[in-house]
């Protein structure tokens, strides 16, 4: 393992610290925005005009069924589950409304809506995403079914022969009265909160949470805040509405940065892809540089351990370059090939950055996840000190390194460049940087 000098190791350090205060703080910004908003319309309620305030009854039905039809279209299960239950319990809780007999029904409705949604979201996280057109999603339109005869049977207790009065005693118990949100949805919401987090937790401290796995704990932290500012009697103009409604943005908006993330973004490496790369290229200015990553003899190394150990390899390598210095970002290029853009910085100045992740590189021990590879990353550095070396496996990589100012001026051509300069250090031998 190379070794850095105490204040190398300091800057590494804060630089880290930086990148992942920004990945925990970045995801949060857009549902933290949109709920603020929400508080501050219900604080501005009063003063609102009252064509604004229909809004907040007819929006939640707008967003709601656009976030669903966007969820089937992207298919994206959760996605679609979150924002279909909601919709049908916000349709519920209105129609009740309408057929308002005391305020029974809808204050049922409103129990069920409180625990039922966060439920069949915590369900949908319990499983893997497995897309809104799965063979097993009839247990949903079972399950989903029988929730709606359900509380559909509660809520008439009283005005139907099907159903009883005793309902109307039940409702009162501590645990599922309401409003505000009745203990057990309280729980409901915890739990799912709880494993919505989990589930959106970083994978590295260089990879950013994926945008809809935030997007839809922030949205039970929206629909929470609604249900605990619910009226009596119970309506779903108000606050409830402006937080309903911003639930379904923080929804919408996480589908739409989630396509994005896609676009833009290899989903094996985690690092961005080769459109974000083309785009970044328009936009240099006239000094820069740009290098190009290839792992030696992959093919080789794919034949011998297997293509499941090569991915493996591909994601350590990658998270290694995505902590190059010297400003440097890294893209996969694609295959297992790589490429580092250093914005406003000749080739002299990006070449010891280069050389040291080369050697970073080349001393990384990789014991790998299959075999005897920790999933906690400290846990993962103290092993990798202590095991033997024939234990683990370790790659090179041939760089080519070419910048704007002496080679040529379109973008196109400093990449054909840096392509001959690798072209150049394979010829060599491999494992070392070429210009
Ligand atoms: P060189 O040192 O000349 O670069 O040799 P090489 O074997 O790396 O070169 P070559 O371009 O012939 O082979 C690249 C190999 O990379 C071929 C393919 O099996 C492997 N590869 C490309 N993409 C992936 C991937 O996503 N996962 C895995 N496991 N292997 C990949
Ligand atoms: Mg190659
Ligand atoms: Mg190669």
């Amino acid at each position: 393992m190379a070794t850095f000098p105490e204040d190398r190791r300091n800057t590494l350090n804060s630089s880290l610290i930086r990148a992942t205060l920004s990945h925990l703080i970045r995801p949060i910004r857009v549902p933290a925005g949109l709920i603020l908003i929400a508080a501050i319309a219900v604080m501005a309620g009063p003063v609102l005009p009252p064509s604004l305030s229909g809004l907040t009854v007819v929006g939640p039905y707008v967003v709601l069924f656009v976030g669903a039809a966007i969820s089937i279209w992207f298919n994206r299960g959760r996605a679609f589950i979150a924002s279909a239950s909601l919709l049908l319990a916000y349709a519920g809780l209105d129609y009740a409304l309408g057929i308002n007999v005391g305020n029974f029904a809808p204050r049922a409705v409103f129990s069920a809506l409180a625990i039922l949604v966060p439920f069949n979201i915590l369900v949908a996280l319990a499983y893997p995403e497995h897309g809104v057109s799965h063979h097993r999603n009839y247990r949903w339109l079972m399950l989903v079914s029988a929730e709606v005869l359900c509380v559909g049977w509660i809520a008439s207790a009283g005005n139907s022969s099907l159903s009883g009065t005793s309902w109307r005693d039940m409702m009162e118990h501590w645990l599922i009265t309401s409003p505000p949100t009745p203990l057990a949805g309280r729980v409901m919401f915890l739990v799912a909160f709880i494993v919505a987090v989990w589930r959106a937790r970083p994978r590295h401290t260089l990879t950013p949470p994926r945008p809809l796995d935030v997007g839809i704990a922030a949205m039970l932290v929206a629909l929470f805040i609604g249900c605990e500012g619910m009226s009596t009697p119970i309506s779903t103009s108000g606050p409830f509405g402006s937080y309903i409604l911003a639930a379904g943005g923080i929804l919408l908006i996480a589908l739409l940065q989630e396509s994005y993330r896609l676009a833009y973004h290899d989903e094996l490496t985690g690092l961005p892809g080769r459109r974000a790369l083309d785009e970044r290229l328009q936009g240099l200015g006239p000094v820069c540089s740009f290098a190009m990553v290839d792992v030696d003899h992959f093919k080789q190394f794919n034949d011998t351990h297997g293509h499941n150990t090569g991915d493996q390899v591909l994601k350590l390598v990658a998270a290694r370059l995505a902590e190059i210095s010297g400003g440097g970002t890294a893209y996969r290029y694609g295959g297992e090939e790589f490429a580092v853009v250093f914005p406003d910085c000749r080739v002299e100045e990006a070449l010891p950055h280069l050389e040291d992740m080369r050697g970073q590189i080349e001393h990384y021990k990789m014991a790998l996840r299959s075999e005897d590879r920790p999933r906690d990353p400290r846990k993962g550095s103290k092993l990798r000190a202590s095991i033997s070396p024939d234990k683990t496996l370790s790659v090179t990589v041939s760089i080519g390194v070419a910048g704007r100012d002496d080679v040529a001026t379109t973008p196109a051509s400093v990449l054909r460049a840096a392509d001959e300069a690798l072209y150049r250090a394979k010829e060599a031998g491999r494992n070392r940087v070429c210009r």
